[in-house]
């Protein structure tokens, strides 16, 4: 790990032009919660600050204190600085964005670095705890409720409320100085959990009939076809979280999820691990990336059937790597 936030904080406080925070696209609670806490601490100290993100900002987020004052990506703006957050890099922002200096703070593994200010670690729970921390090195007294609010919902949501394996004491002692500042769990746990669409309900219907199950029971997955969304009435964002239903099955160590996106020609893919299979090591084969618990990445071909097989054969491959299956042909059942 690199203890880089000093230096991140004088990038900050020397900055005198406009500073943008970017969020990733498909936003989840970390990369929004990140963003606007420090778009709401840097207002605070009279920067000249915006936050932004590609999509609109999605209905299970729309909780998050300041996610009003979030602007849609690409801008005309040059900025003097900009931030991306909880991204490994740029480039999953998915607009552009024009700025004289770039940085970037992430807890994922590898990516894209722009330089001396990068803060990254890929130990750390969340990318709201390195904000947190950044926030606290400047001037803790400074972090109001709303701002808490923001970074506790990073943390809890990253760590599955506090039940995945990057939990630790560490985790626990960092929510509670948030709840000390503001942070409520329980309204937290509310907005996330209990404000569910019927929309939502229906497409988890249709989603639950694709789940399938290979290699004896190891790997379980569920396919998303752009046509649920339109047949539901919900949108891409909803698809947030589907993977945990076939990560949730006994005796599955891999978790997938499908989802269509004939606008950009591809499918999308994201992994899941119960914790002894590396799944980042599988994202990274097929051009993605992320967690050894939790990765992505996109497949380009021509249709589903092969997407399919392309990702049973790189899941099977790491399998294989990590000794839990020894033939290199199997059957899909
Ligand atoms: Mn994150």
């Amino acid at each position: 790990m690199v203890e880089h936030s000093i230096p991140f904080i004088e990038l900050l406080r020397e900055e005198k032009g406009p500073i943008l925070i970017a969020s990733h696209e498909n936003p989840d609670a970390d990369t929004l919660g990140s963003a606007l806490a420090l778009y709401l601490f840097l207002k605070k100290k009279g920067k000249q600050v915006a936050v932004g993100c590609k999509d609109k900002v999605p209905h299970f987020l729309d909780f998050l204190p300041g996610s009003q004052d979030v602007i849609r990506l690409p801008v005309k703006d040059v900025f003097s600085l900009a931030i991306v957050v909880d991204a490994s890099g740029f480039y999953r922002v998915n607009a552009e964005v024009k700025a004289f200096k770039k940085a970037r703070i992430d807890h994922h593994i590898g990516g894209e670095f722009y330089g001396e200010y990068d803060y990254i670690d890929p130990d750390a729970p969340s990318t709201t705890t390195l904000i947190y921390r950044l926030l606290c090195a400047w001037d803790k007294s400074a972090i109001d409720e709303d701002i808490a609010e923001n970074l506790y919902a990073g943390l809890a949501t990253d760590t599955g409320f506090f039940k995945y394996s990057n939990t630790t004491a560490q985790t626990f002692e960092i929510a509670k100085e948030l709840v000390e500042l503001g942070a409520k769990p329980h309204w937290t746990y509310v907005n996330f959990s209990e404000r569910e669409s019927l929309n939502k309900m229906k497409l988890i219907s249709k989603v639950l009939d694709t789940l399938t199950i290979h290699e004896d029971g190891l790997v379980a997955g569920i396919t998303i076809f752009d046509r649920f969304f339109r047949e539901t009435g919900c949108s891409y964002a909803d698809s947030e979280g589907l993977v945990n239903y076939p990560r949730s099955i006994e005796g599955v160590e891999v978790a997938y999820a499908i989802i269509e996106k004939p606008e950009e020609g591809l499918w999308k893919v994201s992994l899941r691990s119960k914790g002894r299979v590396d799944v980042a090591k599988i994202a990274e084969s097929l051009g993605g990336g992320g967690h050894k618990y939790a990765s992505g990445c996109k497949i380009m071909a021509k249709n589903y059937n092969i997407t399919l097989n392309i990702l049973l054969e790189a899941i099977r491959e790491q399998l294989r790597k990590e000794g839990l299956i020894k033939h290199a042909v199997s059957q899909a059942t």
